[in-house]
């Protein structure tokens, strides 16, 4: 009696939690961007192709908006397995992989001519040699965020002295507080989950990002100014929990990495129209705009001894490829 009582829950179990329809794969992609934001509008479209063309077998669902928890939590929860997928900037990601942020050098790239060959080449080779040796997973091409550039609520930045005790969001990542640290701000570390109620609060009075999360995010909402700093670039890599990429196949896993590189390859060039052309939308919200010299603002970061102390914790061989990279000393 007891055996077949038992039986019969647990089958009974199994059809609950295995219905007909439920693909064999159901896996979740966690990020920090706004359904609007070109990362989950391509996301989305290369979810629905991964479907199709796995016939079923591989769901991939969308988590946006820091919905399942902010930055740092989800670099943990992808190391766990709590999600399997989950798009980071590599500069947030050195908190666990150091020279991940290598691509963040202050006034290293000065443009997208020099980013992509980086990234598609030998710098972005390096990254994901250092990211596999932690244990996640990533794709070969990484996704654009952009060249970042200076918000503020109450003044424009127009020179590095603009910046000094300037009370300045930045991402939770070293090489974030040590450059504006470098430039003599107060940098407040907050997760991007946090970060329009900080500014909306008065917590901090500045932040700093791409024109296209401006618009995406409502920044506009709750800042002034927007100085044309270029300062870095930084990207998206789609982090992958390793147990659960290498439950898949191969040939789900040729799926899931093409469409999700194809779709690298349509944002990026989505995100760089929307950096050159949001300008004019973003004054129609109220925003005013300058544009500094950065050549001063990047002698005050050599001044501070910004570049010696990162090509130290670098080391030389990562800092070799970045200045190959960029065509440049740094
Ligand atoms: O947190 C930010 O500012 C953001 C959205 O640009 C990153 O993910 C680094």
């Amino acid at each position: 009696m007891i055996g077949a009582a038992g039986a019969g829950i647990a089958t009974s179990f199994a059809i609950r939690s295995r219905p007909a329809e439920a693909a064999e794969f159901s896996y979740k992609f966690a990020n920090n961007q706004a359904l609007t934001h070109p990362m989950n509008v391509r996301a989305g479209e290369a979810v629905a192709k991964i479907k199709e063309e796995s016939g079923g077998r591989v769901e991939i669902n969308i988590f946006p908006s820091s919905q399942l928890g902010a930055d740092t939590d989800m670099l943990s929860q992808v190391r766990s397995g709590g999600v399997e997928f989950f798009s980071l900037s590599p500069i947030i990601l050195s908190t666990l992989v150091p020279n991940a942020s290598i691509n963040g050098v202050g006034f290293a790239f000065p443009g997208y001519e020099q980013v992509w060959p980086a990234m598609d080449g030998k710098l972005g080779e390096y990254a994901r040699g250092q990211i596999a040796e932690r244990g996640l997973v990533t794709f070969s091409k990484i996704w654009d965020n952009g060249f970042r550039q200076i918000t503020s609520s109450n003044k424009p930045i127009a020179s590095p002295a603009d910046l000094e005790g300037f009370k300045i969001r930045v991402p939770v990542s070293p090489l974030w507080t040590s450059m504006f640290s470098a430039f003599g701000s107060a940098p407040a570390s907050i997760n991007f989950a946090e970060t329009y109620t900080a500014l909306q609060t008065g917590i901090v009075d500045g932040q700093e990002n791409p024109l296209a999360i401006l618009t995406t995010h409502k920044i506009y909402e709750v800042q002034k100014f927007v100085s044309m700093t270029n300062h870095m670039w930084d990207g998206f890599w789609i982090l992958g929990n390793r147990r659960a990429w290498e439950a898949l196949p191969e040939d789900l896993q040729e799926i899931v990495e093409r469409n999700f590189n194809d779709a690298a390859m349509l944002e990026r060039d989505d995100v760089m129209k929307l950096n050159a052309s949001l300008r004019a939308e973003l004054e129609g919200h109220g925003m005013a705009f300058n544009e500094p010299d950065t050549a001063a603002f990047q002698k005050k970061l050599a001044d501070a001894g910004f570049y010696a102390e990162w090509k130290g914790k670098y080391g030389d061989e990562a800092w070799a490829i970045l200045e190959e990279a960029v065509g440049k000393d740094l």
